[in-house]
């Protein structure tokens, strides 16, 4: 029984007024929410209303007035000017009201209130990159709870769609240019991030989370992440730029082929180019494929990498090439040993010392 009006609750968007998820909509998570779905339900329930009205109607004056032996026809009206006028200006009515909440849910959704935190968002493909005050950029989107936020998004390459179901929130990135959009958060927890403008290949793959921190935490999270640059070790810091910056959507750690090479066994060899030349990884031709990635591209690959000049620090692309580094047989043996202890090195040595004897 208890199930049943559960179902009934959902499908018919009541359990909305509590805020809980329905068959229509998810959970109501964000200040703007209610007033969506008030309009949403409101235009929901006046169309099924008129929709049974009309097709109801239809069907009995088909069987009541239907040809049939015995039946005679009857004259019908040609005009009415009382049935005319209500039937003009009752759906007048209507139709303002749904234009007044729906322009005011609007414009309530696109200005943002001026005392907002603001976060930088940057779409490219097909990944997210949310850049805080600080300068710190994450993967996901973090935010403090009960305090509106004000997006600033702009995108690399194609036009993408930031999209948070929970919060009723969707907006087009356009290349070129910077949209803006703004919620504000009502329940701790984390929510799901979708692109909503089909932008190529990894389209349904660019995911991220919206992570809502209770008060006083978020500080605390941007404190620590910030600054990782300077805690941790370039190969470690260079990872999770890898993770953070987008860069696994296209590459991976284990030599299989996404969209781009693999950064697996990449540093120290020679990489054929799609003009036919060779070229051996090493640090320098890593800094070029990051900030000026249509200059070299390697054969058997789409020119699809977008660039990361102006995006990413001289201390990142260190940090980044570090990563690649240890993931190769010729630089992991740099990076871990501070003397060469190879066999090859030792001959150097001694010839070396036998020098300065
Ligand atoms: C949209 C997919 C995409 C993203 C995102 C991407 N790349 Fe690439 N990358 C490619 C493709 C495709 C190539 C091969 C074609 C070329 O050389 O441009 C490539 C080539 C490279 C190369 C040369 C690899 C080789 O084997 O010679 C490096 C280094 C590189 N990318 C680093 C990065 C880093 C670091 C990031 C993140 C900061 C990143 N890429 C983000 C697609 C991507
Ligand atoms: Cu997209």
């Amino acid at each position: 029984m208890s199930m049943l009006t559960d179902l009934l609750a959902s499908l018919f968007g009541m359990a909305l007024l509590n805020g809980e998820k329905t068959f229509w909509l998810p959970e109501q998570a964000s200040t703007a929410a209610k007033n969506v779905d008030w309009i949403f339900m409101f235009i929901y329930w006046l169309s099924t209303f008129f929709f049974v009205l009309i097709v109801g109607l239809t069907i009995l004056f088909v069987i009541r007035y239907r040809a049939r032996p015995g039946h005679k026809e009857q004259p019908s009206p040609s005009h009415s000017t009382l049935l005319e006028v209500t039937w003009s200006v009752i759906p007048s009515i209507l139709l303002f009201f749904i234009f007044y909440y729906g322009y005011k849910g609007f414009m309530d959704l696109v200005v943002p209130p001026s005392n907002s935190y603001e976060i930088g968002v940057t779409a490219q493909r097909w990944s997210w990159n949310f850049t805080y005050p600080d300068g710190y950029v994450s993967e996901n989107l973090h935010v403090p709870v009960d305090r509106p936020i004000r997006l600033v998004m702009t995108s690399e390459d194609v036009i993408h769609s930031f999209f948070v179901p929970a919060f009723r929130v969707k907006r087009d990135i356009v290349p070129g240019r910077y949209n803006v959009t703004w919620f504000e958060a009502t329940k701790p927890g984390s929510y799901q991030i979708f692109c909503a403008e089909y932008c190529g290949t990894g389209h349904s793959d660019m995911l991220a989370q919206v992570i809502v921190h209770d008060t006083g935490e978020f500080d605390r999270w941007l404190e620590e992440s910030s600054g990782f640059l300077d805690k941790l070790a370039p190969a470690e810091a260079g990872e999770l730029l890898y993770k953070q910056r987008g860069c696994k959507q296209c590459h991976t750690l284990d030599g299989t082929i996404k969209i781009g090479p693999s950064f697996k066994d990449s540093y120290g060899i020679d990489h054929v180019l799609t003009d036919g030349s060779t070229v051996l990884a090493e640090e320098n031709y890593y800094r070029q494929s990051m900030l000026d990635p249509q200059s070299q591209i390697v054969a058997g690959f789409d020119p699809v990498m977008p660039t990361y000049k102006g995006r990413l620090k001289d201390k990142e692309v260190t940090a980044i090439i570090a990563f690649i580094k240890s993931l190769s047989p010729y630089g992991a043996v740099e990076a871990e040993t501070e003397t060469p202890t190879e066999s090859e090195a030792q001959p150097e040595t001694d010839s070396a010392t036998d020098d300065l004897d």
